[in-house]
């Protein structure tokens, strides 16, 4: 079948629902290998962090929070919605646990706490472009501040900054675009954040002073430019347990 015609469902399915499209880093736009993270198949409770935890070739990290109350390192975990084990990293509608992520798995952490995050790859590879969707950002700021800015910035082998996507919300709680079942696509509380570039071998997820502690994440996608080296040591089984 020629190219466009076997992307052409794909095409449809994103023109069908804007709001959800899943994998910013779409197909077409990697020249190498694909990979979207739905997390529909980790079950809750289950830890998202290392290489290979959701996906061979990624490493999830929490880091400490710098300006207040940061969860424990370590603790970020698949969450359901309706699930509050083994947390609600956030309500909706009052307090139903982890609403309207996209499908209904996700990851993130312990309320009233925040963690930043970092993504790396398995050695030798690079991305040329990672995704990842943070959902219900905005309807709680319980630090105060009228800036609450959050920005994901990639950095290549050499340290230096590739390319950074900011979310600036500005004032108060915003009950509608802060909420996650509420949030048109692109408002805080539906938002993808992508970066793009060459030689990506490190994303950072950073939250400033002052945000919302409560949010979720889904949706992570990437495009490898290059295959992992010493991939003669991956084992079947280890790749297998990253399915788990
Ligand atoms: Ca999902
Ligand atoms: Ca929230």
């Amino acid at each position: 079948m020629p190219r466009a015609l076997a992307l052409l469902p794909l095409l449809l399915t994103a023109a069908l629902v804007p709001s959800r499209a899943a994998a910013q880093c779409s197909p077409a736009a990697c020249s190498s290998t694909h990979a979207y993270l739905s997390f529909e198949s980790v079950a809750p409770g289950t830890s998202v962090e290392g290489l290979g935890a959701v996906h061979p070739d990624l490493s999830i990290a929490s880091v400490a929070w710098p300006f207040g109350p940061t969860c424990t390192l370590g603790s970020a975990a698949a969450i359901e919605e309706g699930v509050s084990t083994p947390f609600a990293a956030y309500g909706t509608a009052g307090s139903f646990a982890n609403g309207c992520l996209n499908g209904i798995r996700g990851f993130g952490d312990s309320q009233g706490c925040v963690l930043d995050y970092d993504f790396t790859f398995a050695p030798g590879v690079s991305v040329s472009c990672f995704s990842i969707r943070m959902l219900d950002y905005g309807d709680l700021f319980p630090f105060g501040g009228t800036t609450h800015t959050v920005t994901l910035t990639a950095y290549n082998a050499s340290n230096a900054v590739v390319s950074t996507d900011v979310l600036t919300m500005l004032g108060g709680v915003d009950l509608v675009t802060g909420d996650a079942c509420t949030a048109q696509a692109s408002e805080p509380g539906n938002r993808l954040f992508t970066v793009t570039g060459t030689g990506i071998t490190t994303v950072k997820l950073t939250f400033d002073a002052f945000p919302d502690p409560n949010c979720g994440f889904d949706d992570i996608s990437f495009c490898e430019e290059s295959a992992p080296t010493g991939t003669a040591k991956r084992t079947w089984g280890a790749v297998k347990g990253g399915y788990r």
